[in-house]
């Protein structure tokens, strides 16, 4: 079979998104990004960015690939290589100094630093530049990021569950089951394993005790799915979370709780038993019955000691926590599943 060159360089691209999906959550507040070396249609070496921090994709792929370059080689990348000073080097002088002659990249870095600097960078240098290649694709598969960079928050997706006469689960104050099997297993794989975080108001973990992970995820490269497990943050002002709730017993780590800034100090107790299980607690402002979401988004974004910052929220439930997400206008994405 013939392959265009169009479509080849679309095929690379996508696969340097796949790889770049093992950085999920660990990139914290940056990029995910892969890198591929390819020789005459072939891989011959391959890199992600593989931590908040660590070196980027290309750079490190550069750096571990000690052989010698051709002129024909095209480096493979899904965001444009950077040409700014962060915690690494710049990545367009790993690429010239190397000896690369083509670069094919997906999308521009909407990073103030760089945006397109780094593509004309490249171009001064007599670097041949192929792209854009699968933007929209590129834009979508690193949508938290773009929304930090361009919004200054995180993507936000709210998931709904509704009845098909109207019901969700909390408007009548009972638990009820609303989807089906394949449902579960199409938001854990489509959903819950493309973001960050799983956020719920308390009552939904006092009603479902659920355990906020992504069990039925279907594995498939190509979807870019892959097992893996978000953060889960539960909005609770005043405290009240069972502690023998899943999410605090099963990988303790991996929750936050966000409590009231204004929270008395005879809770304090309760804070440091959670906090010596490996719980996180963040106290954020909350007013009128609703926790100031500019201030939470605002807080979850920036790196701060060991959090690094995340770049995606899917808002899981219920009631109360859909309405403020929409009422603050905090909402990129709306899905909403409906059962029997
Ligand atoms: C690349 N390749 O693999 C990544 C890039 O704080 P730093 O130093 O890690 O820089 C973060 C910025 O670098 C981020 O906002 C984005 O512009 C770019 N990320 N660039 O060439 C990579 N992860
Ligand atoms: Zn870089």
């Amino acid at each position: 079979m013939y392959l265009s060159d169009d479509s080849i360089h679309e095929t690379l691209i996508i696969q340097c998104m796949d790889l770049a999906s093992n950085g999920r959550r660990k990139v914290g507040n940056g990029a995910m990004v892969g890198a591929l070396l390819v020789r005459e249609n072939k891989i011959i070496a391959q890199d992600w960015h593989r931590e908040f921090g660590a070196d980027h994709a290309e750079a490190r792929l550069l750096h571990l690939y000690k052989e010698e370059i051709q002129p024909s080689d095209i480096l493979y990348v899904n965001l444009e290589p950077c040409c700014h000073k962060g915690k690494t080097p710049p990545c367009t002088d790993a690429i010239i100094e190397r000896g690369i002659r083509r670069v094919c990249y997906g999308m521009t870095d909407p990073d103030r630093r760089n945006a397109g600097k780094g593509i004309e960078v490249l171009k001064s240098a007599g670097v041949k530049v192929i792209g854009p290649v699968a933007r929209a694709r590129c834009e979508y598969f690193n949508r938290g990021f773009v929304s930090l960079r361009s919004k200054g928050r995180p993507w936000v997706t709210i998931k709904q569950a509704r009845t098909s006469d109207g019901r969700t689960a909390s408007s009548d104050g009972l638990s009820l089951k609303i989807t089906n099997a394949s449902q579960d297993q199409w938001s854990h794989t489509y959903l819950r394993s493309r973001h960050d975080v799983i956020l719920v108001g308390v009552e939904t973990v006092v009603q479902d005790n659920p355990l906020l992970d992504t069990r039925f995820v279907q594995n498939n490269s190509q979807l870019e799915a892959k097992y893996y497990q978000p953060l889960r943050i539960i909005l609770d002002p005043s405290l009240r979370i069972p502690a023998s709730s899943k999410v605090l017993t099963d990988r303790p780590k991996d929750t936050m709780v966000i409590i009231s800034d204004t929270l008395p100090s005879d809770r304090d107790r309760v804070c440091d038993e959670l906090q010596s299980r490996g719980v996180s607690i963040l106290r954020v402002p909350f007013e009128n019955g609703t926790f100031i979401l500019g201030d939470l988004l605002h807080r979850l974004a920036e790196p701060n000691g060991d959090f690094h910052g995340i770049s995606s929220i899917l808002v899981e439930g219920g009631d109360r926590t859909w309405k403020s997400f929409q009422e603050a206008g905090c909402m990129d994405e709306n899905v909403v599943l409906i059962g029997a």
